[in-house]
């Protein structure tokens, strides 16, 4: 039985391995490799991937976008409309909500992410707002659903992806309808002809393969808004909404790797850790690193930030004098107060788990 035929979402049993229906995912879903971090610009094949269904084919010729609903002034746009339409970019850095559910325990399945899910583009295209008021929300808006072109089942539910946002943050003046990458055509997988970029959300609300804007009066309840994206204990509660990324830090792992296992060696001596971090609430304000598994902390030092919503640079040196195993770890605070946690915070869906990272590390003499 494949896990299609569960109406609700499993959790794997004590000591269960990775079913064949989470390889599936994993093969088309990569994460960000994490040497990458090393870039403040993630190189567009190296940037985190999910696709819940299939890429869609979409001629761009005869795409339209539709702007619509409780509108006064119902809008079709095609490609050449946007790309005529007052030009922006912003470098923003995306997060799937379920980065680290396979490390989780228990597991649940889906999407068996370890730490990668990450990555950080410089997205161009227009300024949503503009087209919004353009089409004109009446009275009574309360929210604004962005439809994808792409149909799967889930749970059950046969659908086409769609989120929505409330009014008053599809109005923010830095969310996008993008159809650039990092100074490209936005590619297939990423969501060509145009995407919605929504800085400092997770990843669930940065709709791509865009075909339809609707402004609806009452709480969207799609799929994947009112069962998806939700923490909850419990199938039975309505649960939370995930909304923006909590922060998390990530650190390059140091020295290179053992194939299998991927634990690190390092030369004893000196060594200079660095990594990224980011918030949907930032800017990010403290990174701290652990040499010894978490007994002791340091304060690492802050660069720039890529972007308002782009991921920052840090770096600590780390004396690594004993030979043996070391376990590393690292975590970031926000502007808003939140502190990475060091142990797992478990959700049924194992949404926006921020657990710090942890490298192995073996220093040889
Ligand atoms: N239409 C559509 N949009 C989508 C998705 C999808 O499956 N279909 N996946 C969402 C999720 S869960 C994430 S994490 C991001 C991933 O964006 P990326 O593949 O460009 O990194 O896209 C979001 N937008
Ligand atoms: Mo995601």
């Amino acid at each position: 039985m494949t896990e299609q035929a569960f109406s609700r979402a499993r959790l794997a049993d004590a000591g269960e391995g990775i079913t064949l229906d989470e390889l599936r995912l994993a093969g088309r879903n990569h994460a960000m490799p994490l040497e990458a971090l090393r870039y403040e610009i993630t190189p567009v094949g190296l940037h985190y991937l999910l696709v819940h269904y299939d890429i869609p084919a979409i001629d761009p010729d005869t795409w339209r976008l539709t702007v619509g609903g409780h509108v006064a002034r119902p809008l079709t746009l095609d490609l050449a409309d946007l790309r005529r339409a007052p030009r922006t970019d912003g470098v923003v850095t995306l997060e799937c909500a379920g980065n680290g559910r396979a490390l989780l325990e228990p597991r649940p399945l889906s999407q068996p992410w370890l730490d990668g899910a990450v990555g950080t583009a410089r997205w161009t295209g227009t300024p949503l707002a503009p087209l919004l008021r353009a089409a004109g929300p009446l009275p009574g808006a309360a929210e604004v659903v962005f439809t994808g072109s792409d149909r799967g089942t889930e749970r059950g539910t046969e659908q086409v992806y769609a989120r929505s946002l409330p009014l008053a943050e599809a109005l923010r003046a830095d969310v996008l309808l993008a159809h650039g990458m990092n100074g490209g055509p936005l590619p297939p997988q990423h969501g060509a002809p145009l995407r919605l970029v929504v800085p400092g959300w997770y990843g669930m609300a940065q709709v791509k393969w865009l075909s339809s804007i609707t402004v609806v009066t009452e709480p969207y309840t799609g799929f994947q808004q009112a069962t998806a994206y939700r923490i909850k204990q419990r199938p039975d509660e309505p649960g939370e909404p995930v909304t923006r990324m909590l922060p998390r830090a990530l650190m390059v792992p140091p020295g290179f790797p053992d194939f299998m296992t991927r634990t690190r060696t390092v030369d004893r001596g000196e060594q200079l850790l660095t990594g990224r971090a980011w918030s949907g609430r930032p800017p990010v304000t403290r990174v701290e690193v652990s040499c010894d598994g978490g007994e002791s902390w340091a304060a690492a030092e802050l660069g720039p930030a890529a972007g308002p919503y782009g991921w920052r640079g840090w770096r600590h040196r780390w004396r690594a004098e004993r030979t043996g195993e070391h376990r590393l770890l690292v975590r970031a605070s926000d502007a808003s107060g939140r502190t990475q946690p060091t142990e797992q915070e478990w959700n049924l869906q194992g949404m926006a788990n921020g657990m710090a990272q942890r490298v192995d590390v073996l220093v040889r003499g």
